[in-house]
C-alpha cells in the first residue's frame, strides 16, 4: 500500500515540504533536529494511509482484536524501524543527500524512547513488530511516562542516575486524541443502592489516550500502541488562584500527571507503593473501558466478548485488569456475578515472565482495599467461586493480608503462558504447581522471540545485505529461511565475506567507542559482550571475577600466547540495589587498572559502556563475537538479547537457562560454549551450608580473584570498598558464582581455543545465524494466535 505510490523525487518534495510547512524553515537554515522531524513526518504519512487502511479493515471484517496490556514498550527510535519497514531506506538517504545532509547523523538525533525497564518491555515491542508484520489487528495499552528509565552515567566509576526526557523535544510519531479521555477513581466506598452495588471513587484522574501508529515489514499493516497520560479532571482551581494561592490553584494538575511521570519509580517506601499500585489500575481500567467501548460500537450482546477480543496480561502489572472488566459487566452492565466471571475468563490470558519470589507482585491488603475498595470485594468472590470449584483446596488470591496477583492472574486467565520450554516446567513444578494440578491444560510454552526487521535487517545492514544476495529477501518475514545459508558456510569465499561484515561491524563499535568515549579498543580482539539489567543471579559478578582471574594469570606469564579479548559490559542497576550499583563500580575499576597495565593491555581491555538502551544494543550486537548467557539455573526465564546475539553470528557461552537450552538445541551443541550447573543441581547445591568454599578451596585461581577484592588491588584509594562483594560470596553466595566459577574458566578457555582457529570459529559464527531462524517474535506470535488468543491475520 505504501510504498510503491511515490517516487523519490515526490518523496524529496514531501521532505521539502514538512521541513518548510511542518517546521517553518528552509533547507539553508535548517538543523539536524528541523530535517528529522520533517524525515519523520513524511515517513508518518506514509504509515498514517496503511493505518487508516488497517483500522477500517478490522472494523469491515469484525476481526477479532488483540489487546495486548503492558506496562513498559521499550520501542527506542521509531524513524529507522518505520524507514526500513517501509523499505524506504535508499530513497530517505538519496532525498536527504540532495539536501547535503547525512542520514545516520538525522537517524541518531533521535532519542530513545525507554519506557522499559528491560527484557519484557523489549519483548513487547518486538511483539507489536510482529503483529503488524502478520497483520493481527492488535492494540498495545501502556502508560505514557513523561520520563522514562533513567538516565545512567558514571561520576568516579559510580552509576548516577538522571532523568531521562524523552519529551523534551516534540515526538512526531504520536496523535493526542484529547477525545478520548476517561475518568479513573480512586479510594471511597461501597454501597448497595437499589439492589445494586455502586462504589464511590474519593478521588477522579483522567486518562488520556495518545496514539502511535505501529507499522508492519513492508507497510501492510499498522497497529495501534494506545498509551495513556495521566490529566486532572479540574486542572485550575480559578478561586485559589484569585486569593492568591497559585501553587495550590494547579495543584491537582500537578498530582494527577504524577501518574503517568515516571516508569516504575522507587517502591521501597509507602508513597512509592502506592504510585505504582494507582499506576497499574490507572492503565488497566483506561484500557478496559476503551475496549468496551469498541466493542459496543460493533456488539451489543456481551456473550460475544471472549469471540471478539482476547487481553494478554504482560506479566502481573495489569492483573487488575480482570477485576475490573468482571466489575463493570456486574455491577455497571447487570450480568450476574458467575456470567461476569465466566465471560471475563474466557477474555484473559496471563504471561510470567519470572519465578523470583521478590518479583511476584502482591499487595498489603490495607492498601489495596483503602484504593480499590470494590476490587478486594471482587477477588473475594473470585477466591470464592474458585473453591466452590474446586472444594478440596485452598488455593487463594488472598491470604496472609495480602493480595496476591499471581495467584490471581492464574485464576482469572483462560491460558497461562510460560516465556521458554524450561521456565515452562520450573512454573508447574514451583509457584503454580498446586494450581497448575488442578488446571492442568491452562499453561502453555510461548517461547519468546525477536524481531528480525530491527534485530538483523535493520541494527546489522552489511549481514542483511549478504544474507539477501544469498537467499533472497523472503527470510526478513520468514527467518527459518536463513537455512538456506547452511550450504554457502561451506565455501570459504562467502565465509569470508561474513567475517568481513563481522569486523566491519567491531570496526564501526571502535569508532562510536574511540569518538564518545575517548577509549581505543583493539578491533583485532575478540569482542566478549555481556549487555543487560545488572542483577545478581545474571551474575555480572562471575564474569569480572573470571575477568580478574584471567587478567591474574596473564600477569603471570605474559608472553604465553594468549588469545587479545575486549570484555564489554553494560546495563543499568534498578536505583535502590546497592550490590548491583557495586557491581558496576567494580567493574570500572578493574577496567580502569588493567586498561592500563602495559604488560596486559594488548591481550586484555574491558569497558562498561554507560547508559544502556535499545539504540546501543543496536551498535553492540552486531560487533560481538561471544554472548555471554551466565545466569544461575533456573533463574533467566528466558531472554531475549541470547536470540538477538545468535542470530547475528555470536556464539554463546551460557548455562542451560531460560532460552539457551532451545538455542542450543537449534544451533548445535558443537557451537554453543556451555558450562555450569542445571537448574536441579543448584537447588541441590544450594542446601550445602559450605558450598562456596568448598568451591574456593577447590579452585586457587577463585580464591586468589577474590583476595584482590579483599586486599583493595582495584581501589588503593579505598582499599575496603569491595571486602563485602568477596564476603558475600564466600558466605552466602545464593546464586552460586564460586561454585559455576570452575566450569566458566574451562569454558572460557575452551572459547580462546575456538577463537585461535579463525575458520573453524567463523563458521561456527555463520552456524548460529543460520539456525536461529526459530526465535524470530513473528513465530512466538503465531504460537500466540493459535493457542491463546484464536486471532487471525487480515492481510489476504
Ligand atoms: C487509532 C487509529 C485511527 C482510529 C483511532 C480510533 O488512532 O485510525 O481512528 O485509533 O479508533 P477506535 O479506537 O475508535 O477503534
Amino acid at each position: 500500500m505504501a510504498r510503491s505510490v511515490q517516487t523519490s523525487s515526490n518523496f524529496r518534495d514531501a521532505l521539502l515540504r514538512h521541513l518548510t510547512y511542518t517546521m517553518g524553515k528552509d533547507p539553508e537554515h535548517a538543523q539536524p533536529f528541523d530535517w528529522r522531524m520533517a524525515l519523520s513526518h513524511a515517513i508518518r504519512d506514509r504509515i498514517v494511509d496503511t493505518w487508516v487502511a488497517s483500522t477500517r479493515k478490522t472494523y469491515e471484517q469484525d476481526g477479532k482484536r488483540v489487546y495486548y496490556l503492558s506496562m513498559e514498550f521499550l520501542i527506542g527510535r521509531l524513524l529507522e524501524d518505520g524507514i526500513f519497514n517501509l523499505d524506504m531506506v535508499e530513497e530517505a538517504k538519496e532525498a536527504l543527500e540532495s539536501f547535503g545532509m547525512d542520514m545516520r547523523t538525522i537517524l541518531d538525533d533521535e532519542p530513545d524512547a525507554a519506557l522499559g525497564n528491560g527484557g519484557l518491555g523489549r519483548l513487547a515491542a518486538c511483539f507489536l513488530d510482529s503483529l503488524s508484520t502478520i497483520g493481527c489487528p492488535a492494540y498495545g495499552y501502556g502508560i505514557r511516562y513523561e520520563n522514562g528509565l533513567f538516565k545512567q552515567s558514571f561520576v568516579d566509576g559510580c552509576q548516577v542516575e538522571s532523568p531521562e526526557t524523552w519529551l523534551q523535544e516534540p515526538h512526531p510519531w504520536e496523535f493526542e486524541r484529547p477525545e478520548v479521555r476517561i475518568n479513573i477513581g480512586f479510594g471511597g466506598d461501597v454501597h448497595f443502592e437499589n439492589g445494586k452495588t455502586v462504589w464511590r471513587p474519593a478521588e477522579m484522574i483522567q486518562a488520556e489516550a495518545f496514539d502511535t501508529p505501529i507499522v508492519g515489514w513492508q507497510g501492510r499493516w499498522a497497529n495501534t500502541l494506545r498509551l495513556w497520560a495521566g490529566r486532572a479532571v479540574d486542572p485550575f482551581d480559578l478561586d485559589l488562584f484569585n486569593s492568591g494561592d497559585f501553587a495550590a490553584a494547579s495543584e491537582h494538575e500537578a498530582l494527577a500527571r504524577t501518574i503517568s511521570r515516571v516508569l516504575y519509580p522507587e517502591d521501597s517506601n509507602e508513597a512509592g507503593k502506592e504510585l505504582r499500585l494507582k499506576q497499574e489500575y490507572f492503565f488497566s481500567a483506561a484500557s478496559i473501558r476503551d475496549i468496551l467501548r469498541r466493542f459496543d460500537s460493533q456488539h451489543n450482546d456481551l456473550k460475544l466478548l471472549p469471540e471478539k477480543i482476547a487481553i494478554q496480561l504482560n506479566d502481573t502489572h495489569p492483573a487488575i485488569a480482570g477485576p475490573e472488566l468482571l466489575r463493570i459487566l456486574h455491577d455497571e452492565r447487570g450480568l450476574s456475578f458467575e456470567e461476569a466471571l465466566h465471560i471475563t475468563h474466557h477474555c484473559m490470558n496471563y504471561t510470567n515472565h519470572t519465578l523470583l519470589p521478590e518479583a511476584l507482585e502482591r499487595w498489603d491488603e490495607r492498601l489495596f482495599g483503602r484504593l480499590l475498595p470494590r476490587h478486594l470485594d471482587i477477588i473475594n468472590r473470585i477466591d470464592d467461586a474458585h473453591y466452590k470449584a474446586n472444594p478440596h483446596r485452598t488455593l487463594s488470591a488472598r491470604s496472609d493480608g495480602q493480595v496476591k496477583m499471581g495467584e490471581l492472574s492464574f485464576i482469572m486467565a483462560n491460558r497461562v503462558n510460560g516465556v521458554s520450554a524450561l521456565h515452562t516446567d520450573l512454573m508447574k513444578q514451583t509457584v503454580f504447581k498446586e494450581l497448575n494440578a488442578l488446571h492442568p491444560d491452562r499453561i502453555v510454552n510461548e517461547t519468546n522471540g525477536v524481531t528480525p526487521r530491527r534485530w538483523l535487517h535493520s541494527c546489522n545492514p552489511a549481514l542483511s545485505g549478504l544474507i539477501t544476495e544469498t537467499i533472497g529477501e523472503d527470510w526478513i518475514a520468514d527467518l527459518e529461511q536463513l537455512e538456506k545459508l547452511e550450504p554457502s558456510i561451506e565455501d570459504q569465499g562467502w565465509l569470508d565475506r561474513f567475517t568481513d561484515v563481522k569486523n566491519a561491524n567491531k570496526a564501526a563499535l571502535c569508532d562510536y567507542v574511540a569518538g564518545v568515549h575517548g577509549v581505543n579498543l583493539n578491533p583485532e580482539a575478540m569482542f566478549d559482550i555481556q549487555i543487560k539489567r545488572m542483577h545478581e543471579y545474571k551474575r555480572q559478578h562471575l564474569n569480572i571475577l573470571e575477568t580478574i582471574a584471567h587478567w591474574q594469570e596473564i600477569r603471570d606469564n605474559p608472553t604465553a600466547d594468549w588469545v587479545p579479548r575486549v570484555k564489554i559490559f553494560a546495563g543499568k542497576a534498578a536505583q535502590g540495589y546497592h550490590f548491583a550499583k557495586d557491581i558496576i563500580h567494580l567493574i570500572n575499576d578493574v577496567a580502569k587498572l588493567v586498561n592500563a597495565d602495559a604488560a596486559t593491555r594488548d591481550v586484555l581491555q574491558v569497558i562498561f559502556l554507560p547508559n544502556y538502551n535499545v539504540s546501543l544494543a543496536e551498535r553492540l550486537v552486531p560487533a560481538a563475537d561471544l554472548s555471554e548467557q551466565i545466569s544461575t539455573a533456573g533463574k533467566e526465564a528466558s531472554g531475549t538479547g541470547n536470540m538477538k546475539f545468535a542470530l547475528n553470528g555470536a556464539p554463546t557461552i551460557g548455562t542451560l537457562d531460560g532460552a539457551n537450552v532451545e538455542i542450543r538445541d537449534h544451533v548445535g551443541k558443537e557451537n554453543f560454549f556451555l558450562f555450569g550447573m542445571l537448574a536441579d543441581e543448584v537447588m541441590q547445591r544450594r542446601m550445602m551450608h559450605d558450598h562456596a568454599q568448598q568451591a574456593i578451596n577447590a579452585d586457587p585461581r577463585l580464591g586468589r580473584a577474590l583476595e584482590a577484592l579483599r586486599d583493595g588491588t582495584f581501589s588503593p584509594e579505598d582499599p575496603g570498598r569491595y571486602t563485602h562483594i568477596a564476603d558475600n560470596l564466600t558466605w552466602s553466595d545464593y546464586f552460586l558464582v564460586c561454585s559455576d566459577f570452575t566450569d566458566y574458566w574451562r569454558a572460557q578457555r575452551e572459547v580462546d581455543k575456538a577463537y585461535q582457529d579463525r575458520k573453524a570459529w567463523a563458521k561456527m559464527a555463520a552456524l548460529n545465524t543460520a539456525r536461529s531462524g526459530w526465535f524470530s517474535s513473528d513465530r512466538t506470535i503465531h504460537g500466540y494466535m493459535c493457542d491463546i488468543w484464536g486471532a487471525k491475520s487480515l492481510i489476504p
